[in-house]
């Protein structure tokens, strides 16, 4: 008894001065362990007699319950010092600024398409949209293109393989195909504006096998070269942000519209650099931005509308130009060049969404 009284004031007195957890768990070990001296002492009960090891048993066990729960408490102990030391090491400043994160951006030509998209939607457009694969009569023949017009030449247009039945479809040369497919589809007033992704077999230095076009439809009872003119110059003051713009209209030819024009607009080169406007403020060079016309009746009569009923005018122009223009980039093939770091620099960060009351560019 006197030497299980020694071994528990040694044990206690170990317990309460372990300087740290791992120092508790190596008493723990020394005591309880399967080597420990309580088990050692447990294990010496099977040599007594009956009476002896129930009293020595007991005694034992007291020692062994009173050390257990002295070692739970004092690891209990050192666990929330451990925890309390752990939070004010990291304590966390809530007003830093979060750490900068590497972000995306958008391409120009879908900034421009969003730019293009909001003007003419807040005149009254509708987007329309289309398949890129084509059929020859919505591509060429509804649009009063001639059976031998050059376009329609395999070096001009990229050509899917022959089906059975001798039918050829195409990657469509514009997007005036969606003009056609919504005439069909829906009755006048008609106000559409269609971008998107046209083909041609051209490759240079100012062309792309593949390029974005918008173009606009309108058709009604009365419409006429009027609207055209004010739609157009409304357009274009508000895509190049300019409160005049000078618009000039040039006797040009194109299957689908009659009369047709292209559109020169006012600017300046004055230094180098390019400025759009209007001559009275000095911008007195021109500059080609788009083409356009009025619908040709043959067109309206392939869609099943009477040219003696209906009227309408339609545009077209490129992206990748209008883009280049607005945002000074200088080579049209590095749009589809997918170098980072042009995008970079070019691109357009998320918080730019155009709209016309929050301004259309960053
Ligand atoms: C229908 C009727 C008429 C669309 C038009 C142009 C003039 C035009 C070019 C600009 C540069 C194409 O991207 S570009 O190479 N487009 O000059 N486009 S009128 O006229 C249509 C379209 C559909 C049913």
């Amino acid at each position: 008894m006197d030497t299980l009284e020694a071994l528990r004031a040694e044990l206690l007195e170990a317990v309460n001065t372990a300087a740290d957890a791992d120092a508790l768990e190596a008493v723990r070990i020394a005591a309880l362990g399967k080597k420990g001296r309580i088990t050692d002492l447990m294990k010496t009960l099977g040599q007594m007699d009956p009476d002896q090891r129930r009293t020595f048993g007991q005694a034992v066990n007291t020692v062994k319950d009173e050390i257990s729960a002295l070692l739970d408490a004092r690891k209990a102990t050192f666990a929330e010092a451990a925890l309390n030391a752990k939070l004010a090491s990291e304590r966390i400043d809530v007003s830093l600024p979060v750490r900068p994160e590497r972000e995306g951006t958008l391409h120009p030509i879908s900034q421009t398409y969003d730019e293009v998209v909001a003007i003419f939607g807040q005149m009254g457009f509708a987007v329309a949209e289309g398949p890129d694969i084509e059929d020859d009569f919505h591509n060429f023949t509804a649009l009063n293109f001639p059976p031998g017009h050059p376009a329609r030449e395999m070096h001009d247009t990229f050509f899917l393989n022959e089906q059975e039945g001798g039918v050829r479809h195409l990657l469509r040369t514009h997007t005036s195909p969606v003009q056609i497919r919504t005439m069909l589809s829906q009755k006048p007033p008609i106000r559409v504006i269609i971008p998107g992704r046209t083909y041609r077999c051209d490759s240079d230095m100012t062309h792309t096998p593949m390029f974005h076009q918008i173009e606009g439809l309108v058709i009604d009872k009365a419409t006429h070269m009027g609207h055209l003119k004010g739609c157009l110059k409304e357009f274009v003051e508000s895509y190049f942000e300019v409160s005049n713009v000078t618009v000039r209209f040039r006797p040009s030819f194109f299957p689908f519209t009659e009369p047709s024009a292209e559109v020169d607009i006012g600017c300046s080169r004055k230094g180098g650099e390019l400025r759009i406007g209007a001559r009275e403020d000095g911008c007195e060079d021109w500059l080609e931005i788009l083409g356009c016309g009025m619908v040709h009746p043959n067109v309206l009569k392939a869609c099943g509308l009477d040219p003696e009923e209906y009227q309408g005018f339609a545009f077209g122009m490129g992206l990748e130009r209008i883009a280049m223009l607005k945002y000074g980039i200088p080579d049209l093939r590095t749009f589809f060049d997918s170098d980072v770091r042009w995008l970079k620099h070019y691109g357009f960060g998320p918080h730019d969404v155009p709209s016309l009351t929050g301004g259309l560019t960053r």
